[in-house]
């Protein structure tokens, strides 16, 4: 096991899996982790979609996993509350009894209103894997922002439906850079807790993952780090563990080890369908529109904000637009649909009140990937699942943290796969066009520069030392870096900037942001955890001070 640690301090040490429970939270008893143990369903849509002309006390835009923890929070409070998403419920299977399609053959219903797939890995062997699909209302969302192509869960559940689950806490030391009007004290004692807790986190079985075949890539992805130097850190996820023990097995369905991941998990995953949404549909409170599709906010005349819906079918035509009033709304679209939305709407005038810190300070995450080609007695299985477990810590020396990643094809590759988070200092800006009608962002594909840089601080190690080199088939022909992409936008309405310091939007009492486009750019490791405690310690402040 060498130096194998586990990656946060509240996990470290734990010699079997576990549940990071919520130690001094007010929810320490409260069981929110896993499908197994999520309470009694009821459905979030049952009560049919909004109806034009409604009065609504809170209306939350977008169910990733700011709008989850705030509909929860207020709906505990005694608030009704109104979810508008623009993507599918996802509960209904397809024609082949899935709900979800596999990330090895995508159809209708892995991308978001495209005919072609945009796949993040765009080659293999050197040639090129996209196809062409029916044009749907599919789940991933490969939206092009110029020099960025800027991945996006749709559906509800947001991000959570397609992500890896990897639910990482950024050490304690990096916090400071992450959000530096947040008190740290509070954050670690108790709203990371109160976060992975209701996000049902935890770790690989070190024992099983040294002996489980799936795993033999990770392996691999240790010893080389090790051999070089670096730290290999186990990494928590939300993927229930035991559930992957028994699809090892083959005595359950399987999802991780079928290598399903980008385009939805049929089983083994808890989506934030199955915590913090399932708590809220429990509580009768909560009402979710899928396929509705916000378009503005604007002061309403008698108080409170009006607010217009286009209602979408699934290839994306609009067959409604609705008028809404709510007394509140929150922003929790992501970040790059929370900073288009407000961009829009100071520019056009109907939010005067926004300040000029309005779409700015967004960030990628560092993201940037790449392969390497390992010799032949370094294999890294045919068999690989889907869930990354563990990670390469060289954030203090080299600026780099890089996720050990599968490469699920189903053959054997000889490939090391690697997403890396790096300490890139490059912030872009959204902007409105006035002659397109439509928000842009400048972020440039050069600006990956440092991410490269930083990155290679680990994998020009490893290679030198194992006389290996980069994969250059990946993302082109004789392409090594995939710096084209992010999975992790961050940013474009900033805590304290262009909201108070608990999200309250400046210039408009009764609106709020409350989701990753807060965060300025970058959280040193994967981002979904900071972005679901940020969104606990503002729910908690908003609902004492405010409602
Ligand atoms: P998000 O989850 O994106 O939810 C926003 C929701 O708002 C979406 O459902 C939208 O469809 C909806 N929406 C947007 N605009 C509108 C509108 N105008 N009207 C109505 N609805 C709207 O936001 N993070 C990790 O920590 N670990 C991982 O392992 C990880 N892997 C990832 C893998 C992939 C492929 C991707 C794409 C992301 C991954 N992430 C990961 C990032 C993570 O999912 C992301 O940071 C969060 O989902 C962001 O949460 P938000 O609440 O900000």
């Amino acid at each position: 096991m060498g130096d194998t640690v586990q990656y946060n301090n509240e996990s470290r040490g734990v010699s079997r899996r576990r549940f990071i429970t919520g130690t001094g939270s007010i929810l320490g008893a409260m069981t929110l982790a896993g499908h197994a143990a999520a309470a009694p369903r009821r459905s979030l849509t049952a009560a049919g979609p909004i109806p034009s002309g409604a009065h609504v006390p809170v209306l939350v835009i977008g169910t990733g996993y700011g709008g989850s923890v705030t509909a929860l929070r207020l709906a505990q409070a005694g608030v009704d509350v109104q979810m508008v998403e623009m993507g599918m419920a996802w509960d209904t299977p397809g024609s082949d009894g899935k709900i979800f399609a596999n990330t090895t053959s995508p159809d209708y219903r892995s991308f978001w209103l495209r005919t072609r797939t945009k796949q993040p890995i765009s080659n293999f062997l050197g040639f090129p894997i996209d196809k062409n699909v029916p044009r749907y209302t599919g789940i991933l969302d490969a939206e092009e922002m110029g020099g960025i192509i800027v991945y996006q869960g749709r559906g509800v559940g947001g991000g959570s439906l397609v992500n890896g689950g990897m639910a990482v806490t950024p050490k304690r030391e990096n916090f400071g850079a992450v959000l530096p009007s947040v008190n740290a004290d509070e954050m670690y004692a108790t709203y990371y807790p109160r976060a992975n807790a209701g996000l049902g986190v935890g770790t690989v079985d070190p024992a099983w993952f040294d002996s489980a075949d799936c795993y033999q890539y990770a392996r691999v992805g240790r010893k080389q780090a090790q051999r070089s130097g670096f730290p290999f850190v186990f990494v928590p996820d939300v993927y229930d563990w035991d559930y992957m023990e028994q699809e090892a097995a083959g005595t359950v369905p399987k999802s991780a080890l079928a290598g399903e991941i980008l385009y939805g998990n049929n089983y083994g995953k808890k989506s934030l369908q199955k915590t913090y949404l399932a708590q809220a549909a429990a509580t009768g409170r909560v009402t979710v529109s899928p396929l509705h599709k916000v378009t503005s906010v604007s002061p309403a005349s008698g108080g409170g904000y009006t607010v217009l819906i286009d209602q979408i079918n699934t290839t994306g035509d609009t067959t409604a637009t609705k008028t809404v009033t709510a007394d509140r709304v929150f922003f929790a679209a992501g970040s790059v649909g929370t900073s288009k939305l407000l961009v829009k709407l100071k520019a056009t005038g109907a939010l005067p009140g926004l300040n000029d810190q309005i779409g700015k300070g967004w960030g990628d995450n560092g993201n940037v990937m790449c392969g390497r080609a390992n010799h032949l007695w370094d294999p890294t299985g045919a068999l690989q699942a889907s869930i990354p477990c563990g990670g390469i810590d060289n954030w203090t020396a080299g600026g780099a943290f890089a996720e050990v990643a599968p490469l699920p094809t189903g053959i054997e590759t000889f490939a090391s796969f690697y997403l890396s988070i790096t300490k890139n200092p490059n912030r872009a800006e959204f902007s409105w066009n006035a002659g397109t009608g439509t928000v842009g962002l400048n972020w440039q594909t050069a600006w990956k520069q440092p991410s490269i840089d930083m990155a290679k601080s680990i994998f020009d190690k490893i290679n030198a030392k194992e006389g290996t080199i980069y994969r250059t088939d990946l993302f082109g022909t004789y392409k090594i870096w995939g710096d084209h992409l992010t999975y992790h936008p961050l940013g474009g309405a900033v805590l304290d900037k262009a909201t108070d310091n608990y999200g309250r939007l400046h210039g408009h009492p009764g609106l709020y942001v409350i989701d990753g486009a807060l965060i300025p750019g970058n959280t040193s490791v994967n981002p979904f955890v900071t972005i679901t405690a940020l969104a606990e310690r503002n729910i908690e402040k908003i609902i004492a001070t405010d409602l």
